[in-house]
């Protein structure tokens, strides 16, 4: 009997030990639970900068999303991001530079075809792509204008969109070539219809935006109206979206020209005039395009994407 009332009272100090353990398990379980979703919340805020519009679209900053989670949930989608960029005549000498640092911070670890349209096939430089990346060349005639290169963008990228892109991509992403990557863009700009805010207008008073003022061009907008000022150097977004927003734009400055006035940006300026109607339904802040020659500002933590200082009287066919 003493052997069983001690074989008890062992069984009696097991359950009770195995149930403190098991209490303290759980305990520090929900605290580490707690500890990391504060952690998450504490992540996506920012105080110096809008992170949303006045139509509730999102404004991606640095620290307004956590990177990690936001892969993981996208991961499970699938996607393909189609990337354009255009490289005429001397341009061709950016390609190097923009293909190399894409390759190491563009969507990696997502499926991404670039679509490089050149009137100088022979220049585009060997680039080794990543796993998933892709780069097509395409042949485009020369033009003796850059601001005629410029603006033809737009009817390349709807009929790129209208007759291949329908079964081969999720989103689009149209981009400058005298750029550089020099940190991530990634998913997290990933939206229906997108626009980057212009690096030199980020913090300046409406009426300094350079809107199209004169009322005789499509792209006019009226003192006192605009949101924000956007890049005509990287625009992005759904293939439907984008398909709309290229052909509206074609169309408008098909008639600027009919009616022989060419907006003060060019396409820049129509992109603009959309965007006043259309809202953008996601924002990227100037990280997504800064300028190398700018300063540095506050708001500015991470510099993703980054104009190159150029010479454009070297560089263009004309001034
Ligand atoms: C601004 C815009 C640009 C466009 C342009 C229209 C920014 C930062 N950039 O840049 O997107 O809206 O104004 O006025 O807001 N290109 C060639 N070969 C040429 C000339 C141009 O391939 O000879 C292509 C190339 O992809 C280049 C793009 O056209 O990145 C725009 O031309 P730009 O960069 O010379 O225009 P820029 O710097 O005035």
């Amino acid at each position: 009997p003493c052997l069983s009332r001690c074989y008890s009272l062992f069984f009696f100090f097991f359950c009770l030990l195995t149930f403190i353990h098991f209490f303290f398990y759980c305990f520090k379980l929900q605290t580490a639970d707690n500890r990391k979703s504060h952690h998450q919340v504490s992540n996506v805020i920012r105080t110096d900068v809008a992170s949303v519009t006045s139509w509730l679209a999102p404004i991606i900053w640095e620290e307004t999303f956590d990177a990690t989670l936001i892969d993981f949930i996208y991961k499970q989608q699938n996607l393909t991001i189609a990337t354009t960029v255009f490289a005429l005549g001397k341009y061709t000498r950016f390609l190097k530079e923009f293909l190399e640092s894409a390759e190491q911070h563009y969507f990696v670890g997502f499926r991404v075809n670039y679509y490089l349209f050149t009137d100088l096939p022979e220049e585009v430089p060997e680039v080794k792509m990543g796993e998933n990346h892709s780069l097509t060349v395409r042949k485009v005639p020369s033009m003796n204008r850059w601001q005629d290169i410029s603006m033809g963008r737009m009817e390349i990228l709807e009929k790129l969109i209208e007759n291949e892109l329908a079964s081969e991509a999720d989103y689009i992403f149209c981009l400058d070539v005298d750029t550089k990557f020099y940190s991530r863009w990634g998913v997290e700009s990933l939206g229906r219809l997108v626009g980057v805010i212009h690096p030199w207008f980020f913090d300046a008073p409406r009426d300094q935006f350079t809107y199209e003022r004169r009322p005789e061009s499509k792209a006019y907008i009226p003192a006192g109206e605009g949101d924000y000022y956007f890049t005509g150097a990287a625009f992005g977004g759904s293939l439907e979206d984008v398909h709309h927003l290229t052909k509206t734009c074609r169309a408008e400055m098909k008639i600027d020209i009919a009616n022989s006035i060419e907006a003060i940006w060019h396409e820049e300026s129509h992109l603009n005039k959309y965007f006043l109607y259309n809202k953008p339904s996601k924002l990227l802040s100037p990280e997504y395009l800064w300028r190398d020659i700018n300063a540095g500002a506050a708001q500015i933590k991470v510099v993703r994407f980054s104009h190159v200082a150029k010479n454009n009287a070297e560089v263009r066919p004309n001034v």
